[in-house]
């Protein structure tokens, strides 16, 4: 990166741009790698309405961070030219709370597949939501394991024959939006590939969440579910309702109620509560802890705490 870093204090978003002012990244410079999914894969849309929301929201390369497990979606940080890392797979929740709560400057978002984030990785997102850390996880459900070619995953209906159910699928699916706020997840959406400004505008509305924001954003895999989503899809004579504006965002039973119609439901936000973060809880901790060493530097504060325990 060419431009140097600005020494002014770090806020999660670029100033207004002033003339002279650093501006926010342009889309050439965030994208990286040609991405290697198949054509037509629902992701290379996820992909792209994030590089507008980069662009959009004039972020800067230091102020986000790309963070994903294993699996066809999960390759998305190597097309993302800013920080983040391919994690383990499942473990992607797990590396971006840590990120997250040490670098409270910047916002981290997660992504994730259907088998990534709920089959190897469900633990981790029950415990990541129910602490309410900051950041935004996006799911790129296509109901399928994709990068291992066609096993059946948590989201698959019942029915669906892959090669570990050849004749259907016989266990029953998780609703993710209905997991997500059983759990308790701060705020819950909807939202699909196939529609793009809904994306873009739902990907925003998590990031300006204060607290754990998760989206479920169907994204159809075209090599081993090919029309999974049409349903959902008015260009393949299927219906996208949204959440009806009526909907009290606040009302926990009335989101779960909402989350719960038969597929594909409604799409837009679900749910969105303000609850106080791990991340506050923390700087409060520490903060009042730090006070009582004021004039120490990091170490000697570690140094004396070592002494203690001698
Ligand atoms: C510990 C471990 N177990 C299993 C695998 C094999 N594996 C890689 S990706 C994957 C599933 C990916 O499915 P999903 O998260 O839905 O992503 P998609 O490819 O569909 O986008 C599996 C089982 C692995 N890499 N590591
Ligand atoms: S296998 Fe499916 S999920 Fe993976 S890149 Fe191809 S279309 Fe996308
Ligand atoms: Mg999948």
């Amino acid at each position: 990166m060419s431009q140097t870093l600005s020494e002014k204090p770090i806020t999660a978003l670029a100033p207004e741009i002033a003339p002279g002012a650093r501006p926010g990244l342009t889309r050439k410079e965030i994208v990286a790698d040609h991405p290697t999914w198949c054509p037509g894969c629902g992701d290379f849309s996820v992909l792209a309405l994030y590089f507008k929301l980069i662009e959009k929201r004039k972020l800067w390369h230091e102020k986000i961070t790309t963070i994903s497990g294993i699996g066809c979606s999960s390759r998305f940080p190597y097309f993302v030219q800013a920080h983040g890392a391919h994690f383990i797979h499942g473990r992607a929740l797990p590396f971006a709370s840590g990120v997250s709560l040490s670098r409270p400057d910047l916002h981290v978002f997660a992504f994730s597949g259907d088998g990534d984030a709920f089959s190897i990785g469900g633990n981790h997102f029950t415990h990541t939501a129910r602490k309410n850390i900051k950041m935004t996880l996006v799911v790129m459900d296509n109901q399928v394991y994709g990068l291992t070619k066609k096993q059946t995953s948590p989201t698959s209906p019942l029915g669906f024959k892959s090669k570990t159910d050849i004749w259907g699928a016989v266990d029953y699916p998780i609703n993710p939006a209905k997991q997500a706020i059983a759990v308790g997840a701060t705020f819950v959406a909807r939202t699909s590939a196939s529609n793009p400004n809904h994306v873009l505008a739902t990907m925003e509305a998590a990031m300006d969440h204060e607290g754990f924001s998760f989206v479920h954003c169907l994204s159809e895999c075209v090599e081993f579910y090919e029309g999974a989503f049409d349903s959902a899809n008015p260009r393949k004579g299927g219906v996208f309702n949204e959440v009806p504006k009526s909907h009290d965002v606040t009302d926990e039973m009335a989101a779960y109620k909402l989350a719960s119609a038969d597929f594909p439901g409604n799409f837009g936000v679900l749910y969105k509560i303000n609850k106080p973060t791990k991340n506050a809880k923390e700087a409060e901790i520490n903060a009042s802890f730090q006070s009582k060493f004021t004039g120490l530097k990091d170490w000697q504060i570690l140094q004396k705490t070592f002494d203690r325990m001698k």
